[in-house]
């Protein structure tokens, strides 16, 4: 989302930018503001449709599993209340409401912490290649999308734009970051898979894997980012699970085989159906509704605000 040439994010990312409320304001602000857009990718590709909701759902979400995990490790959530932003936002509240985060600047690691509950995506291509997932060796014969007996601690350090991130080792992370925070990222993010997933689980979702970003706010560890929402974590419902073959993606499915029927992978994806952005954001709103067993009301459509 671009609120005005004036007001540029710092970070722009794939689908989410960041603000940095101290760049650019009147006085110090040690602050920034998370936005989720509407955008969604698929094949490393941005499209040029958006999907109805999905940056509000991405948003609650995140602050559902904040609220949820705050005992294991504290967040970088500040508010997201519309009267804690900045005067010179006042003109953009309607495009940022319900999908911003006012969150605290955090020294971030340079590591992506990634769990692994499940035998997909690039923890199977490993698999597949050479036995092991994040050069944990594995038995033989494990089932595609099989369920691994202990979730596994796979972190990947940040590539540079349009490169894949990169794999690497627990030890890596021990020469890189010291011992005592190597292993505080991998306990922690352990905890937070399992207790995500112990919820997930009852409410009829497979958390496969998710990826966690942390940081230091005044020396405390803090969760950063968005956190276990379907574009950081791989969710299947748990109804079609079957072990032995790939699963559908509880979000983006549609949208993916779609573009495999109807798109040579090359050059600009072309434009939706109508029917498919409403088919996928009906999918989102099922997500939030059935991981947080509340109905999903859009903020936009409140009476008043
Ligand atoms: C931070 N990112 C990734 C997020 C993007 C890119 N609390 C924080 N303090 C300092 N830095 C970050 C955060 C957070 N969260 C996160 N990059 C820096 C990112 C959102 C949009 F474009």
């Amino acid at each position: 989302m671009a609120l005005a040439d004036d007001i540029r994010p710092s970070v722009r990312g794939k689908v989410r930018d960041l603000y940095d409320l101290g760049a650019c304001g009147e006085e110090h602000d040690d602050r920034l503001l998370f936005v989720a857009s509407d955008r969604i990718s698929a094949f490393d590709y941005v499209l040029a449709d958006t999907i109805p909701y999905k940056g509000e759902i991405l948003t609650r979400l995140s602050l559902f599993w904040f609220e949820l995990l705050a005992d294991l490790v504290p967040n970088h959530l500040i508010s997201v209340s519309t009267d804690d932003l900045p005067e010179r936002f006042a003109p953009y509240l309607d495009e940022l409401a319900g999908r911003f985060m006012l969150v605290r600047r955090a020294q971030m690691f340079p590591l992506e912490c990634i769990v692994r509950g499940y035998l997909a995506g690039g923890g199977l291509a490993e698999y597949q290649r050479q036995g092991s997932v994040g050069a944990i060796p594995l038995p033989a014969g494990l089932a595609e999308s099989c369920r691994l007996e202990t979730p596994l601690y796979t972190p990947s350090t940040k590539a540079e734009i349009g490169q894949h991130d990169e794999n690497v080792s627990f030890a890596w992370t021990v020469e890189h970051l010291g011992e005592a925070d190597a292993s505080l990222l991998r306990d922690r993010s352990l905890a937070l898979y399992e207790r995500a997933r112990d919820h997930a689980a009852a409410q009829g979702i497979i958390i496969a894997d998710t990826k966690f970003e942390f940081g230091r706010v005044n020396g405390t560890l803090v969760l950063a980012d968005e956190a276990l929402t379907p574009d950081s974590s791989r969710f299947w419902p748990a109804e079609d699970y079957e072990p032995g073959r790939s699963q559908a993606s509880f979000d983006k499915q549609f949208v993916r085989d779609w573009l495999k029927a109807n798109w040579d992978m090359r050059g600009t994806p072309p434009r939706l159906p109508a029917a498919l952005i409403e088919a996928t954001s009906a999918k989102y709103v099922q997500a939030y509704e059935m991981l947080t067993g509340e109905r999903f009301v859009p903020i936009g459509s409140l009476p008043s605000r």
